[in-house]
């Protein structure tokens, strides 16, 4: 055997072993095997793909837990899907950087785990996570790219925890819980919501969901539905809902609340978001008015509201220190109307009415766009916080000195021996 004889062999070569004992290292060239790769790597191996090719093959695996990853530079498609990664309480997957032209489907009916870190992924498909009977499942996606509609949806003791930063959703998401499943823990952070997001809980008491929405931008809005004897509880901060720039939101929500009959409970903070260009800015509404009052909370607080109708229905809740531009609630804790003066996708423009008007008792350390909070943005010398998603930031000292320097040059100009003397 020459030594390019065993180059070729050894294509599919192995490169270390580490903690897990029998896991390895694969490396994955150009026409190589990534299926067999895949059928005959051991639980906590890594497969690391050296090639811009496309590989015909589903990920797929059971009882063990894989890395598949593209090496720098490099951008492989699978054409396939991610589907059934789910067994043992190790099962799982870590996929980074693949252009996956199907969708993804986790999907379990019997006591199955399943833990899944996605990274700077392109899904072609949709994307579903869900089950019956005792299934969990962990996902951590990061700056993934979500083409088709992603749907989270289980009953009888599913339960589903997840994080969620950077991606984007080019159609709707649903999440949905049934009998005794629950979404917990989950958070949303600086995603674009490209679709329509709607959450619904409908089944009895163990369902229970706890979302953070944390500068995510929602551009055709949030539903959240909670039926008979469910729980919802979530916070919503420096969110951004609409877009300014587009006519396309008809009649579309904002936020959009509703609440079913009896045992609901609703835990719900909205704090320093911007919800703008909509039909209907916020409408919560109540299936039945009867109900116990006592088990919903829901307050709104620096809240940016500048719609056709910005509150349509607001069956529960409070809503203060907020611009809310057509006069709803204005001169009561302290809410106040007027047009906000924005500029593209809500952002506060030099003279807006929202400039510290804000709460600072709620203030967050930072706004949408990453800026600190809480600035004195009117120069009046003491630092509010504005409403909506965005703190409005005094021009940099850059242009004073500009004005300042364009100021001293007239007042030379003006004072110049030449200009004194054709003034006599
Ligand atoms: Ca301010
Ligand atoms: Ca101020």
């Amino acid at each position: 055997m020459n030594t390019r004889e065993l180059i070729v062999l050894t294509s599919l070569c192995i490169l270390s072993t580490n903690a897990f004992g029998a896991a390895t290292t694969i490396i994955i060239s150009d026409g190589d095997d990534l299926a067999g790769a895949i059928a005959s790597a051991s639980h906590g191996s890594t497969i690391e793909i050296h090639s811009n090719d496309t590989f015909v093959t589903d990920l797929s695996w059971s009882h063990k837990y894989l890395t598949i990853e593209a090496a720098e530079g490099y951008r492989p498609t699978i054409q396939g899907s991610i589907i059934g990664i789910k067994g043992s309480n190790r099962t799982g997957a870590a996929l980074t950087g693949l252009n996956v032209t199907g969708g993804i489907s986790v999907d379990s009916t019997g006591t199955t785990y399943s833990t899944l870190r996605l990274t700077d992924l392109t899904i072609g498909g949709n994307a579903g996570f869900g089950g019956t009977g005792e299934f969990r499942i962990d996902v951590d996606s990061r700056n993934c790219q979500y083409n088709g509609t992603t749907i989270i949806s289980g009953t009888s003791d599913f339960s589903f925890g997840g994080y969620f930063e950077g991606n984007t959703f080019a159609d709707d998401i649903l999440m949905s819980t049934l009998t005794d499943a629950r979404i917990r823990n989950t958070k949303f952070y600086e995603n674009d919501f490209q679709g329509r997001v709607i959450s619904q809980s409908i089944g009895p008491d163990r369902s229970l969901r706890q979302y953070t929405f944390d500068r995510n931008w929602f551009q055709r809005g949030l539903e959240l539905v909670s039926g008979t004897y469910s729980t919802l509880e979530f916070t919503a901060t420096n969110n951004l809902f609409g877009r300014l720039d587009s006519d396309t939101l008809g009649n579309e929500t904002g936020f959009e609340l509703r609440t079913g009959q009896t045992q609901v409970t609703v835990d719900g903070e909205f704090v320093n978001n911007t919800i703008v260009g909509f039909a209907t800015g916020i409408d919560v509404t109540l299936y039945e008015s009867s109900y116990s009052p006592d088990k919903l909370s829901l307050s709104f607080v620096n809240m940016l509201l500048d719609n056709m109708d910005d509150i349509k229905n607001f069956d529960i809740g409070t809503i203060y220190s907020s611009l809310i531009s057509d006069g709803t609630f204005a001169g009561t804790n302290g809410n106040f109307g007027g047009q906000p003066i924005l500029g593209l996708n809500g952002r506060l423009l030099t003279g807006s009415i929202g400039i510290d008007r804000g709460n600072n008792a709620v203030a967050s350390d930072f706004d949408f766009a990453g800026n600190p909070r809480v600035l004195d943005g009117d120069l009046d010398g003491i630092p509010v916080i504005d409403v909506g998603a965005f703190e409005y930031m005094v021009p940099e000292p850059a242009s004073i000195w500009c004005a300042l320097a364009g100021c001293l040059l007239t007042m030379r100009w003006l004072a110049s021996p030449n200009r004194l003397r054709q003034a006599k």
